[in-house]
């Protein structure tokens, strides 16, 4: 898989900053280090994306902006450009294609890539959930990321951060949908009681410190539930099944990136406690009866919220309340 940005990706980013004006194919040619020949099978591949590039002999290649009649592709370019953060997104790996976006971001983050690298693929071949379970991935409806943080804070306040990206990925949510998302703890986003986004936090650390965290969204955009299997169709929904229509996953991603760095710059400079305020008002368990399934035991009770480091409280049936600090939530009759 190449790390370098593709030709086709150059000759868009070049079209694009020269804002309508004709770019010679001599110059494509020069600054890409590739034949002229070559510059043309790049321009042809582009059209079939969907850009709508012009060639005039004695001018050059031009992009038009007008010609809004299909959707702009998905990739790095689109993404990148109109995205108003100062770090999450502003460096971009995307992929057609990979096993995880996860897996791939770990090796980055090894390998010293900076804070707020993400990585995007269309299509994941083997999607993570948590405990080896499957995160269903086709290609061109949906977002697979994950995002690298580098949060200078010791493990057992890792879980903190998964309180932290649930707020993010729901408030971006919110901005699509006419229903208020709610998060179910620790790590789904619901709308109208079924999935419609995952969160996967990964952690490399010492005993004392955390190297770096790869927080994995996928966010279910405009899959068609009829083409899931049945077990994932009686249990997800997709922003566009919610609102009715289609909706940009270039526009999308924006919104969650700068959504991520809002939650997480609160959390360093207001504290764990200011999030999980927000947190609470997407939280829809409290007060009602719940079976908690953990690694090696199911907990039954009634569930009394979440403690300040995040984990959930609850109410079992002889009086005492449980700390819990991994499992499944269900509900007896939806969320
Ligand atoms: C999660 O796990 O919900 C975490 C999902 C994280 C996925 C992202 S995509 C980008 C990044 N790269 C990765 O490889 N992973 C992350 P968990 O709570 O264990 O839920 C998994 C369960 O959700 C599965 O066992 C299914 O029941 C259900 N599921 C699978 N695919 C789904 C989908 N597309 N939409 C809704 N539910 C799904």
């Amino acid at each position: 898989m190449p790390e370098k940005e593709s030709a086709e990706l150059s000759i868009i980013r070049l079209l694009k900053d020269a804002g309508g004006e004709s770019v010679s194919g001599g110059d494509l040619s020069r600054l890409l280090g590739i034949s002229r020949t070559a510059v043309w099978k790049h321009v042809k591949a582009l059209r079939k994306a969907g850009y709508v590039v012009t060639a005039c002999p004695s001018k050059g290649y031009s992009l038009s902006f007008e010609a809004k009649s299909s959707p702009m592709p998905f990739n790095a370019i689109e993404i990148n450009s109109g995205l108003e953060t100062a770090f999450v997104g502003k460096k971009i790996f995307f992929y057609p294609e990979l096993d995880s976006t996860n897996a791939k971001a770990a090796r980055l983050a090894r390998d010293g890539a900076d804070e707020g690298t993400v990585v995007i693929a269309d299509f994941q071949s083997a999607g993570k959930g948590r405990i080896g379970r499957k995160w269903e991935s086709p290609a061109g409806v949906n977002l697979y990321t994950s995002i690298i943080l580098r949060p200078g804070i010791a493990p057992f306040d890792a879980q903190k951060l998964t309180i932290v990206m649930a707020v993010a990925v729901a408030e971006a949510i919110e901005k699509y949908c006419k229903k208020r998302p709610v998060v179910k703890w620790p790590n789904d986003i619901l709308i109208a009681s079924k999935k419609v986004a995952g969160i996967l936090m990964e952690m490399d650390a010492e005993a004392d410190h955390v190297n770096f965290i790869v927080a994995g969204i996928g966010v279910n955009i405009n899959m068609n539930l009829s083409e899931m299997p049945p077990d994932i169709r009686r249990i997800a929904t997709s922003l566009s099944e919610a609102f009715g229509q289609e909706i940009s996953r270039i526009e999308f991603t924006r919104t969650l990136y700068s959504c991520v760095e809002k939650w997480y710059k609160k959390f360093s400079e207001n504290g764990f406690p200011f999030v999980l305020t927000a947190w609470r008002s997407f939280f829809a368990s409290e007060g009602k009866r719940v079976i908690v399934k953990g690694f090696n035991r199911t907990v039954e009770g009634i569930c009394a919220g979440v403690d300040a480091t995040g984990a959930l409280l609850l109410r079992v049936d002889s009086g005492k309340v449980e700390r819990i600090i991994s499992g499944d939530v269900d509900h007896a009759g939806g969320v």
